[in-house]
């Protein structure tokens, strides 16, 4: 497969398509090139800049981030419901030369551009027409992910990986420009990003984006007729799977007989459990898709569209490479479990400013994911996690280190412990055993409230435990299995 072109190149190309649905309106690929082209312009940038967005779903995003790559920039998008301190801290570790920000979103931009020395430009603002056609290896974007260590870093992908990312999933899904997709996800990972938002739109499809996740409102998006394929992770078809029981009949009815016509539906980001993809085929028909990705990797793994087999991810996505292999680096047999490495076109170009982990994370060219998995006869399947301080909740990955961190900055909480706790809808749910400072317990809610200020809200612990000391091994090391029998 061959990459040819920048995608912000193919966007541009359908014209007079419908391009784009959100509640402001309806818009052409032709009049979101033309705002683009405009708003680049009007940005006060140099070729290589970082600029962050801050920008409602649909036209505003779309438009800012086509801006940013006419303007030779790379983007970073911001997910604006996130506390400030988030996001200050991606405005500051990307060092940003500006924010891009919707009129809704106009407050909150300047404030934090004002922390940060930068100027905010309004999504509405037009300049003289500036096109520009990136190489495809120019950085293009960089999205926040957490490791096991520390803050986020930010992952740097190129136009080549990005355009390597959406050749991929056109191939294996069979996208084509009379599909018409809804975006329910943030755009600030590549699920949302990449294969909701930037693969309709680079072949001429249709992504409508009504701003968020509303159970409702996506039944009676997938009921109208109108809508041919739809992605979301795990916990989202759970929350469906809610809506529809707490349904009155007539409306169930007419939920499922309607969702029954799309043509595809897909899981990932997590574990999607065989439970809750009956319940779906029960409710709709259709046997979900599901597929393997990573921030640093796009899609990896996936079932094909004429084979699908429940917990399982299937096999590599057109032109990825992957191994497994053990704890030496030799490659494992079909039927052993090792760590799943992966190479090919879509991988990232690393991580920002962070060389030495960006080097960790590569042996002899292959990226390592982490995860651990194993080939079965039946495609792939995933067994788990190297690490146990990386937790998905709500398909959110979070670094429990991370959390710990920053609520060990109380005064009163002498030491703390992160762990996650297995969740049928959730996959995970972030708890914390805490060690209070003067002995006695906290009051659980303040601590919650406190840590939705400091941290995304996929971060915050939800449960709450408190002791006198956190279990620990004769090396003094917190034994995180312990931690979890805390919670019962
Ligand atoms: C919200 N809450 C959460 C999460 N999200 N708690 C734990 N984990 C979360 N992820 C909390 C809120 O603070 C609130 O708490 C309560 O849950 C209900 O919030 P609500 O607003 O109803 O939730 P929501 O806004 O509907 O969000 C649920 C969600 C969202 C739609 C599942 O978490 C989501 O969009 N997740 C997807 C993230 C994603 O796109 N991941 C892809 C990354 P309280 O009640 O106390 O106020 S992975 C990736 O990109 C790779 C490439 C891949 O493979 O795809
Ligand atoms: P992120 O770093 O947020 O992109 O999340 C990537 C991680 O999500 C992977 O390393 C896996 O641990 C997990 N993940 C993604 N898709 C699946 C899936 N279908 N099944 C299990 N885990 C998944």
């Amino acid at each position: 497969m061959t990459t040819t072109s920048p995608l912000v190149d193919r966007i541009r190309r359908h014209g007079d398509r419908l391009a784009i649905v959100d509640p402001a309106g309806a818009w052409t690929f032709g009049a979101i090139d033309a705002a683009a082209v405009a708003l680049a312009g009007a940005l006060p940038v140099e070729h290589g800049d970082r600029v962050a967005i801050l920008a409602t779903p649909g036209h505003d995003f779309v438009v800012a981030l086509l801006a940013c790559w006419h303007a030779g920039t790379i983007a970073v998008p911001l997910h604006p419901p996130h506390p400030d301190a988030e996001l200050a801290y991606v405005l500051a570790d990307s060092g940003a030369a500006a924010v891009i920000a919707s009129p809704a979103h106009q407050d909150a931009a300047a404030r934090l551009a004002a922390g940060a020395g930068i100027p905010v430009v309004d999504v509405t603002q037009r300049g003289v027409v500036h096109r520009f056609s990136p190489g495809l290896d120019r950085p293009a974007l960089m999205v926040y992910t957490s490791g096991t260590t520390g803050r986020p870093k930010g992952a740097v992908h190129t136009h080549r990986s990005l355009a390597g990312m959406v050749d991929g999933m056109v191939a294996a899904w069979g996208w084509t420009p009379d599909d018409r997709t809804v975006l329910v996800l943030p755009l600030n990972h590549v699920h949302g990003l990449v294969n909701v938002t930037l693969t309709p739109l680079a072949i001429g499809a249709c992504c409508e984006a009504p701003g968020g996740f509303d159970p409702v409102h996506v039944w009676e998006r997938l009921a109208s007729g109108e809508v041919t394929v739809f992605m979301a992770v795990p916990t989202v078809y759970a929350r469906l799977t809610a809506a529809w029981e707490a349904a009155d009949p007539e409306t169930r009815g007419r939920w499922s007989r309607g969702a029954a016509g799309l043509r595809l539906m897909v899981s990932g980001s997590a574990a999607l459990p065989v439970s809750t993809l009956d319940r779906w085929r029960e409710l709709t028909g259709h046997t979900l898709l599901e597929r393997y990705g990573m921030t640093e990797l796009g899609m990896v793994l996936s079932n094909t569209l004429d084979r699908r087999v429940p917990g399982h991810v299937g096999e590599p996505m057109p032109g990825v490479e992957v191994r497994l292999v053990d704890d030496t680096g030799a490659d494992v047999p079909d039927g052993t479990p090792g760590e799943l490495l992966v190479r090919g076109p879509q991988v990232f170009a690393g991580y920002w400013q962070r060389p030495e982990a960006t080097a960790e994370a590569f042996v002899d060219g292959w990226f390592r994911t982490g995860d651990v998995g194993v080939r079965e006869p039946e495609g792939y399947r995933l067994l788990g996690r190297s690490s146990v301080d990386i937790i998905k909740t709500g398909g959110e990955k979070v670094s429990a280190l991370e959390i710990e961190e920053v609520y060990r900055t109380r005064p009163d909480v002498a030491d703390c412990a992160v762990v996650g706790l297995p969740d049928e809808e959730w996959g995970q749910r972030v708890a914390i055993a805490v060690v209070p400072a003067g002995g006695a317990p906290l009051d659980a809610d303040e601590l919650r409230a406190w840590g939705k200020q400091q941290l995304a809200a996929a971060k915050v612990p939800t449960r709450y435990v408190f002791v006198d000391a956190l279990p620990r091994n004769t090396l003094g090391k917190v034994t995180k299995p312990d931690v979890v029998a805390l919670f019962g």
